[in-house]
């Protein structure tokens, strides 16, 4: 390999670095996704990539852990609401856990009615109004067993966290695949109250380039559901032609929105989200789902945003994402985290002053909790981080830089 001072090389160098333990940690996969039970990615061909040279990936900051909450079976998401409360929501059971400042932990009622929890699907991101200390209203995203669809819902916190009241239905009609593959989907809350919600294409070969179907895509919508002004048309699309967006985030002090989703076998990305644009990801074969094309295919469109990273081969399966925001961070304040569900550790990754690529990448909890699925920064600069193991062995993790 030729060593040059580009970006994209540094970046594809730090992915090849990363396949040593991505290797070792596959075995443990089930999917090509990383994510769900039953995928069925892995009938995808899977040409041989390059192979690592053994260095292990750069180490990131020194951190501490601290467990939130344990005994959780793949808590999606979480958030953390102005008086310090931490609640997260199972995928599979669809149950949501309010868990106070010490440990308390309470159930949080919400009717769901039944969630449909196949493959990756359930009950997924969950987010809080910017308005939240007066309005108490959540978000969620959910896949519906009687709608088949993933939908979301605005919903009203009871001032104890004891129940989520007065569904609000904000988008419905989200493809739902019957094996509940590829179903996104997350929910980031901009300051100026707007939702973005990250959607997966459904595994449906015609949904990413289809902007009459909301999978596949980036929506941008106001708090009672309708087309944010910045839309395609009169429709809640904001971007289109991807594959399965499994995070967002709002880099500080900018415009710049960021969005992670997972490859087929290759080619994980993390793209700048430019209103109106294709991300060039088009699976469609006469209507079948045919993987075996580019993420961003520039030749059949040319005007295709390309990624600001990608993981090259293999994939590391991106999840959640957030913003690193504290001087405590060091030269990594300012950096995207990236957890990484199939590859078990949180990616940091400097981005360019434009947001259109990465300069410097890092890696922080390799190998130490398993699958890590979401990323929610607090103030203060620490993050809480969800696991994705599985079997009641799931936790909530704060995460901070350490001391000194
Ligand atoms: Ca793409």
């Amino acid at each position: 390999m030729h060593r040059t001072e580009s970006p994209r090389t540094l970046a594809r160098l730090a992915a090849l670095v990363a396949a040593t333990m991505v290797v070792s940690l596959t075995a443990c996969s089930t999917t090509g996704d990383g994510d769900g039970v039953d995928a069925g990615d892995a009938a995808s061909s899977s040409p041989a990539g390059p192979q690592a040279s053994g260095r292990p990936p750069a180490p990131g900051p020194a951190v501490e852990v601290e467990t939130v909450a344990d005994g959780l079976t793949i808590p999606w998401d979480v958030v953390r609401d102005p008086d310090g409360v931490i609640v997260t929501g199972e995928r599979g059971s669809g149950t949501l856990y309010a868990i106070r400042e010490g440990g308390e932990r309470s159930t949080v009622e919400a009717d769901f009615g039944e969630v449909y929890d196949r493959g990756e699907s359930g009950l997924m991101g969950m987010a809080l109004a910017e308005d939240f200390v007066t309005s108490r209203e959540v978000y969620t995203c959910h896949s519906s067993a009687e709608e088949r669809d993933n939908r979301v819902t605005a919903w009203t916190a009871t001032e104890d966290w004891s129940a989520l009241e007065s569904p609000r239905v904000l988008v419905d009609g989200i493809l739902l695949s019957d094996r509940g593959l590829h179903s996104g989907c997350r929910i980031l809350v901009h300051p100026d109250g707007t939702l973005y919600v990250g959607t997966g294409d459904a595994f449906t070969g015609p949904a990413p380039q289809d902007l009459g179907v909301l999978s596949g895509k980036i929506l941008h919508i106001t708090r009672d559901g309708e087309p944010a002004d910045d839309t395609i048309g009169d429709s809640p699309v904001l971007t289109y032609g991807h594959r399965n967006v499994q995070g967002l985030a709002l880099r500080p002090d900018s415009d710049q929105i960021v969005a992670a989703e997972h490859g087929p076998d290759v080619d994980d990305e993390v793209n700048l989200v430019l209103a109106g644009s294709n991300y060039g990801w088009d699976p469609n074969a006469g209507g079948r789902y045919d993987q075996d094309v580019p993420m961003t295919d520039t030749r059949d469109f040319p005007d295709a945003v390309e990624a600001a990273w990608r993981s090259g081969d293999p994939t590391l399966a991106p999840g959640g994402i957030a913003f690193l925001d504290d001087p405590a961070w060091g030269e990594w304040d300012g950096a995207l985290a990236v957890a990484m569900l199939k590859t078990s550790q949180i990616v940091l990754m400097a981005l360019s002053e434009d947001g259109t690529s990465v300069t410097a990448t890092a890696t922080i909890l390799r190998d130490e909790y398993g699958r890590l699925r979401s990323i929610t920064p607090e103030p203060g600069g620490t993050l809480l981080v969800t696991t994705s193991n599985g079997g009641g062995e799931d936790m909530v993790l704060r995460v901070r830089p350490a001391a000194g």
